[in-house]
């Protein structure tokens, strides 16, 4: 199909459920020279009729999916269109500028999940200014994935200038050393340049973010890092998510996380971060593209692969009787005190769910009235007087955060009454450990006992059983002088 200078015409907009199959052909399946007010919408450009397989012809040139040439200067369109299994590029920009392509799936199967790749770039703009591939708005980004020679490539022709790209999904393009986004000539990365004065490069080289911290807890990243670029301006920052790193070490952007907006300094250098986006499970590597002013976007940065999450601390639980020892039916207090002891400056570090149980000895009872004193992290502390046990759930701790309570306990029969709690849990950190403290219940009138068990030492048994055996044998020797 050729459409050659039929300015403002549009193609046929059927949707999704019964798109225009463009497939088959020979000479590439849409090619438009100097067309302009132009609307390619809801095609299969490429594919058979199911979205999932390539419908190219036998050809020996390479046939492209979408060709736009010759000043299109305005208001052409390319959006919602499949445009996958083509054996030469998906879309070709040339000498266009003003071009909207966005919502497009370029090398997927129409779920935008299967590869259908197309056999060269997804996208390139060898010559064109000021072309838009995605957006900011809601479904203008598009999803360009497996496509053999890299997903977006704007060359170092030295006439393609200010194209932007922006939100879109750009993974798994290559199979080698083929990036998401090309500035240059090679397949290899290119190099950040002091203060980015390089100017011939596809949209003027722009230099890409540094990510240097990215850490993962609770489902959250937090981004930190550095962009080196022309002084005193302003950009956007855009940040990814992926599965994997691209062999070249620089990144795709699979999944669009969010941006920011920094503004360099007159040495050419801005700091961002920390940043905390939403990150999808199992998407620990993380890259970032820069857009100026001109709307000149640059390359994916170098992948950062997330530091392992921080291992999460559970509570820690202390306890003490506030007296060593209590006459019988006399009380004391027994204090709780729970902490949470994570401090990692680069995690989500609250425990919630906090929780313990502890079961007084037999001997020890909740006083009437119970005396509770102090509160724990919002939690329910329940303490029933004359019950045989205190307990918390539901609380909940900053980290370095603790909290203290007390209720008052009576001792009910004489003795030493050992008491363990039941182990401190939390959802974030799991099970901590117990804590013991000891009260002694001494009967009413007598001394106080000693802190320290009266139980006879080794040496004086030793004592006694010596004298046992010596009152034997003057026995034995009496009897012996009797007889
Ligand atoms: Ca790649
Ligand atoms: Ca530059
Ligand atoms: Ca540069």
């Amino acid at each position: 199909m050729c459409l050659g200078n039929y300015p403002s015409q549009n193609l046929p907009t059927h949707f999704t459920d019964e798109p225009n199959l463009l497939s088959g052909d020979t000479q590439g399946a849409i090619s438009i020279d100097n067309g302009d007010g132009t609307l390619i919408q809801g095609n299969y450009i490429g594919t058979d009729i199911s979205g999932t397989a390539s419908l190219n012809s036998a050809s020996s040139a390479p046939q492209t999916g979408v060709t736009i040439r010759f000043s299109v200067t305005s208001n052409t369109v390319i959006s919602g269109n499949l445009i996958s299994g083509n054996s030469g590029g998906g879309v070709v920009i040339a000498s266009a500028g003003g071009l909207l392509l966005q919502g497009n799936l370029i090398g997927t199967q129409r779920d935008g999940v299967g590869a259908l790749g197309n056999g060269q770039y997804g996208v390139i703009i060898p010559t064109g200014n000021g072309n838009v591939v995605g957006g900011t708005g809601a479904g203008q980004g598009n999803s360009i994935a497996f496509n053999q020679a890299g997903g977006i490539r704007v060359p170092d022709t030295g006439s393609s200038f200010g194209n932007s790209i922006l939100g879109n999904s750009i993974f798994s393009n290559g199979p080698l050393l083929a990036l998401g986004i090309s500035l240059g000539s090679s397949s290899a990365p290119l190099p950040n340049d002091p203060c980015d004065v390089d100017s011939v490069l596809g949209n003027r080289g722009q230099n890409y973010p540094v990510i240097t911290s990215a850490p993962i807890a609770g489902g959250n990243v937090t981004i930190s890092g550095t962009l080196n670029s022309a002084a005193s301006t302003i950009f956007r920052l855009e940040f990814f998510s992926n599965v994997a790193a691209d062999p070249s070490g620089n990144g795709e952007g699979q999944t669009f996380l969010g941006f920011a907006n920094v503004t360099t300094n007159a040495a050419c250098n801005a700091n961002f971060g920390p940043l905390v986006f939403a990150v999808p499970p199992g998407q620990t590597i993380f890259s970032a593209t820069a857009t100026d002013p001109a709307n000149n976007t640059s390359e994916f940065s170098t992948a950062f692969a997330a530091a392992a999450p921080p291992v999460v601390a559970p509570p820690t639980i202390a306890k003490s009787f506030a007296a060593a020892s209590i006459p019988l039916n006399g009380s004391t207090s027994l204090s709780f005190t729970i902490n949470n002891p994570n401090n990692n400056p680069n995690a989500a570090n609250t425990l919630t769910g906090i929780g313990f149980s502890d079961t007084l000895p037999t001997g020890l009872v909740v006083s009437t009235p119970n005396g509770l004193t102090g509160s724990c992290g919002g939690g329910t502390i329940t303490a029933s007087a004359a019950s045989g046990a205190v307990s918390l759930t539901g609380a909940t701790l900053a980290g370095s955060a603790s909290c203290t309570f007390s209720v008052n306990v009576t001792g009910t029969a004489v003795g030493t009454q050992n008491n363990t709690t039941g182990a401190v849990t939390s959802v974030e950190g799991g099970a901590g450990g117990t804590a013991s403290a000891s009260v002694i219940v001494f009967a009413v009138g007598g001394p106080p006992p000693s802190p320290i068990s009266p139980i006879p030492t080794l040496s004086e048994w030793s004592l006694l059983l010596l004298g046992i055996v010596l009152a034997y044998l003057g026995t034995a020797k009496l009897r012996r002088k009797a007889v």
